[in-house]
């Protein structure tokens, strides 16, 4: 086939909604959108498990310290079958490794953020998890392959997450008085952070327009967001709760919330490098790749000797 009749190809599978897969062409800035998407995705999932893997052994229970451990084991899960996914497009895990170390990839702004008490596990869990669902949903619909079929099952799991969060807020809501104060000053301080999650506003977003036309997304950052304080809003009414925002209020004609605008200055810091917490994450991920590095050895040594005796 030449090229016009490749690309013809790759519009087509595109139009009936079927899935680009790793063998099949692709334009050059199709496969450059994925491997930037897919891997600061993966990315955000690893240094994800860093501020709630401080509260592990200051969990209040042992029930609460088994979810806890569960559900950080499982962001490393999602961390592995995104890079998996990645390297399907023709990258290495080293080098996407590479990228997060040496501050050249991005990894979602909300992790910059200090946990301070354990109401913010909570928190996490319900708003961040919560944001994160409204985003990975329509990501199992995702063009390419792979990455709509690990959304699969990251979805599930980011569903018990999201109702171990908003458990733990619930049982604090309903306790003594410096508990309820303890959540509330929770949701207030990841509120905005997790309005940010979702990316700049549309008419700043500038990748948004070429990941609709090649359905890597299929919803905008602000749709998302809209979806969102839908959504969450009346979770935090119920408990007792309030959402920080003082322009929040109930839309009829739209049946939807109009709210308030996120520190967009705070949010273009933090993804710059600096947010309260950025040099900490970066410098524990670095930390803990050169403590895996005789794993690492060890794996590929493993597989080598594998490979002969299979071999002979
Ligand atoms: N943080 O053109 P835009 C989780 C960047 S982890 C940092 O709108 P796009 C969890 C953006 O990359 C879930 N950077 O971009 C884990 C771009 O810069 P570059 C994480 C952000 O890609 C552990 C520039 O700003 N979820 O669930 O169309 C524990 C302009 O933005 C952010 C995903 O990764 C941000 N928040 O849209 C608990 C979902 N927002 O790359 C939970 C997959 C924007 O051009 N990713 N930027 O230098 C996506 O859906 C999209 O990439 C985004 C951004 C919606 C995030």
């Amino acid at each position: 086939m030449n090229s016009t009749q490749l690309e013809q190809n790759f519009e087509s599978k595109l139009a009936k909604n079927e899935t680009i897969e790793p063998k099949d062409w692709m334009p050059d800035n199709y496969r450059k959108h994925l491997i930037r998407q897919v891997s600061q995705h993966a990315h955000s999932e690893v240094v994800g498990m860093l501020p709630e893997g401080n509260w592990i052994t200051r969990a209040p229970s042992l029930r609460r310290k088994m979810v806890l451990l569960a559900k950080v084991q499982d962001e490393g899960g999602h961390g592995l079958y995104l890079y998996s996914a990645a390297e399907t497009l023709g990258i290495t895990r080293n080098e996407l490794i590479d990228q997060l170390l040496t501050g050249k990839a991005k990894y979602s702004s909300i992790f910059n953020y200090p946990t301070l008490t354990w109401a913010d596990i909570g928190a996490i869990g319900w708003l961040v998890d919560g944001a994160a669902i409204m985003n990975q949903v329509m990501l199992q619909r995702t063009s390419y392959g792979p990455y709509a079929r690990a959304m699969v099952r990251i979805c599930k799991e980011e569903s018990f997450h999201q109702r171990q969060g908003y458990e733990i807020m619930c049982v604090l809501a309903k306790g003594t008085t410096e508990q309820k104060a303890m959540a509330q000053d929770a949701l207030n301080r990841w509120w905005w952070p997790s309005l940010m999650m979702f990316g700049p506003t549309d008419d700043k977003s500038p990748n948004t327009a070429n990941a609709i036309k090649w359905k890597i997304k299929r919803e905008s950052n602000d749709e998302l967001r809209q979806k969102f304080v839908n959504q969450t809003q009346p979770q935090a009414e119920l408990i007792g709760l309030h959402v920080p925002d003082k322009d929040l209020k109930w839309n009829e004609a739209k049946k939807g919330f109009d709210f308030g605008t996120p520190d967009w200055d705070e949010f273009y810091q933090v993804i710059a490098g600096n947010g309260p917490c950025n040099k900490a994450r970066l410098t524990a991920r670095q930390k803990a790749h050169d403590n895996g590095a005789w794993v690492r050895e060890a794996a590929a040594s493993y597989a080598k000797k594998h490979m002969s005796t299979v071999a002979a």
